[in-house]
């Protein structure tokens, strides 16, 4: 038995655009955006992929990508599970501030740690600030304590994997082929724990907007191969415009 777990990071959002920290501010998709998710949607198809059930964050960004794409798919009568533990990094006090003037402010050395090192945590946000974006009704039933006010990759994947291990797991198991449309960060989490990548190694992967990733599970959930992209030309020219983000003439 195989499964298959097609990843994405959403398409562009209007502030990946404008080059600002998002985080868990609820930003919604820009045109170019909408249509990375169409264009996803295209090489599903043509991968001849059928994923049976699809996993969001409760961000705007990923939802809207997982809805054009069942809507492409025509499969918008399949389940829709969202979980707030497939949101993006929550970026701290960096939310809603430029990518330059924070690379400015802190240096090229910090910049870059707080936004790849796997223990590299931004400045936690007063929770009372208009950007902490954590009083929200989409998280009733959602332990206080448990919602973060700022978060390194490191305490992403550990409020990821409890999710993983116990309801997506599940459901592959009985689906086969899952499509989960969430965030860069959950998309380095989950590839470093599932192949194994080091901390080091970790913090040179850069996840696109909107290039569909695949990853091939046995039936014990352990990888087969490499993960791949379905468009992997136009993946590394994008994951290298990401990595620059903030830097000059980086688009
Ligand atoms: C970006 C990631 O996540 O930024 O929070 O600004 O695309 O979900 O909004 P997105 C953000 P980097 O870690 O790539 O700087």
């Amino acid at each position: 038995m195989e499964y298959t777990i097609i990843l994405l990071r959403h398409g562009q959002s209007e502030w990946n655009r404008d080059d600002l920290f998002c985080g868990w501010v609820d930003i919604p998709l820009s045109d170019k955006g909408k249509q990375q998710a169409r264009d996803s949607a295209r090489l599903i198809a043509e991968s001849g992929l059928d994923p049976k059930c699809v996993f969001t964050s409760k961000l705007t960004r990923s939802c809207q990508t997982a809805n054009i794409i069942l809507e492409q798919l025509h499969r918008e009568y399949l389940d829709v599970y969202r979980s707030w533990t497939l949101n993006e990094r929550h970026y701290g006090t960096l939310q809603g501030r430029s990518k330059s003037d924070v690379l400015q402010e802190l240096g090229k050395d910090r910049y870059m740690f707080i936004r790849r090192a796997f223990k590299g945590c931004p400045p936690l946000i007063n929770p009372e600030s208009q950007y902490a974006a954590i009083e929200d009704s989409r998280y009733e039933g959602v332990p206080h304590e448990s919602l973060p006010l700022g978060e390194s990759l490191e305490m992403v994947t550990e409020r990821l994997l409890p999710y993983f291990e116990s309801t997506i797991e599940g459901v592959l198991k009985e689906q086969k082929t899952v499509l989960i449309a969430t965030h860069g960060s959950i998309m380095r989490a989950l590839v470093k724990h599932l192949y194994g990548i080091s901390e080091y190694d970790i913090s040179e992967i850069n996840i696109p907007n909107g290039i569909p990733m695949v990853i091939r599970l046995d039936e014990s959930f352990k990888v087969i191969g490499d993960y791949t992209y379905l468009d992997p030309e136009v993946a590394r020219v994008e994951a290298e415009k990401v990595a620059r983000q903030g830097f000059k003439n980086h688009s």
